[in-house]
């Protein structure tokens, strides 16, 4: 039988009618997208077991899902979506194929388990829940780009950087970094760019999304600002010091179209300098400079923070005199991370 990648439509939960990658196997197609290195999607059924069995969704029309969890192919669609998304986002704005740089494609498991109120990244794939009562599917493009992000992370850097303390808030606000990124990569009018994370899931049910990078603390939970606290806390509220970092850097302190952020302390105003360098100087910073125990602040090793290895990807990218290399300057210590 023959075997060809055919474009088929999806009808996603969160990002409406969606092109996706199939795979025509006789007259059956099946969600294996052979133009990104054959990632798949399967359907965990509910189960939870580490090597139980996850079922390749198949079709017989190459129209996926109906948009509503009616159907178990509509989170199939968007976990599909959301790889195959990122996989793009990385490949064009950063040059990387795939999460090893080989052009792999990676596996997404979708209904893990009963009522399941997560995604994760571990073992070279991405894994989503169902959510429970209001909290829905957790296969939202910005969350897909979160996990497979945290694969980027792990293959950037030499033994991954390591999920506590401060390099644990940097692993973490890279996953919410590139995911948002890829948010605005798909230009996806369904869902558009926005620094909020998981804002269609209503994951606490009254209408707040996860998290907020342009004012973390509006979560009443994450750091804004470092403080001393900051080596101490869950890398999902450490991750406010450097998502705010980031917004600063590209948007800019003060009301933006996204959002409002404060500064820090006594420090100056920040003018953004735009997503298209922003990210560039994130990833540069994470792919060439970072090591597993890269940190915000280190008074033993000043050297092994991302405020300098930003420095040095924007020096690298912008030169050391530019715009640039100032605004990360000043995006830093607008955190609370001075030099
Ligand atoms: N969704 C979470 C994350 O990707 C799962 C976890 O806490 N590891 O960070
Ligand atoms: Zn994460
Ligand atoms: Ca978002």
């Amino acid at each position: 039988d023959e075997v060809e990648t055919i474009a088929g439509t999806g009808n996603s939960l969160y990002s409406g009618k969606v092109s996706i990658d199939a795979q025509r196997f006789g007259t059956t197609f099946r969600l294996t997208d052979t133009t990104r290195g054959r990632g798949t999607v399967c359907d965990m059924a509910h189960q939870e077991d580490e090597n139980g069995s996850c079922k390749l969704f198949t079709d017989a029309d190459n129209t996926w899902g109906t948009g509503t969890n009616d159907d178990p192919a509509s989170a199939a669609v968007d976990a599909a979506y959301g790889a195959a998304t990122t996989y793009d986002y990385f490949k064009t704005v950063h040059g990387r194929r795939g999460i090893n740089n080989n052009g792999r494609g990676v596996p997404s498991r979708v209904h893990f388990g009963d009522e399941y109120v997560n995604a994760f990244w571990d073992k070279g794939r991405m894994t989503y829940g169902d959510g429970r009562g209001n909290a829905h599917p957790l296969v939202q493009l910005d969350i897909a780009g979160h996990e497979m992000s945290h694969g980027i992370t792990e293959k950037s850097v030499s033994g991954d950087l390591t999920y506590t303390g401060e390099s644990g808030g940097l692993n973490e606000a890279t996953s919410d970094i590139f995911g948002n990124m890829v948010e605005f990569y798909a230009a996806n009018p369904a869902d558009p760019g926005d620094y909020l994370i998981g804002e269609k899931i209503d994951i606490f049910g009254n209408g707040t999304p996860l998290r907020y990078m342009f004012d973390p603390a509006l979560d009443g939970r994450s750091h804004s600002c470092w403080s001393a606290e900051t080596p101490n806390v869950d890398p999902h509220l450490s991750s406010g010091v450097g998502n705010h970092f980031y917004f600063n850097l590209a948007e800019g302190t003060g009301k933006t179209a996204f959002g409002t952020s404060p500064i820090c302390g006594k420090a100056g105003a920040v003018t953004g300098i735009g997503r298209a360098k922003a990210e560039k100087i994130w990833y540069r910073a994470l792919d060439v400079y970072f090591i597993s125990n890269t940190s915000y602040v280190s008074a033993e090793n000043p050297g092994n923070t991302a405020r300098a290895y930003t420095l040095q990807a924007a020096a690298d990218l912008y030169g050391s005199c530019g715009a640039e290399y100032k605004a990360v300057q000043l995006a830093w210590t607008a955190v609370n991370v001075a030099g």
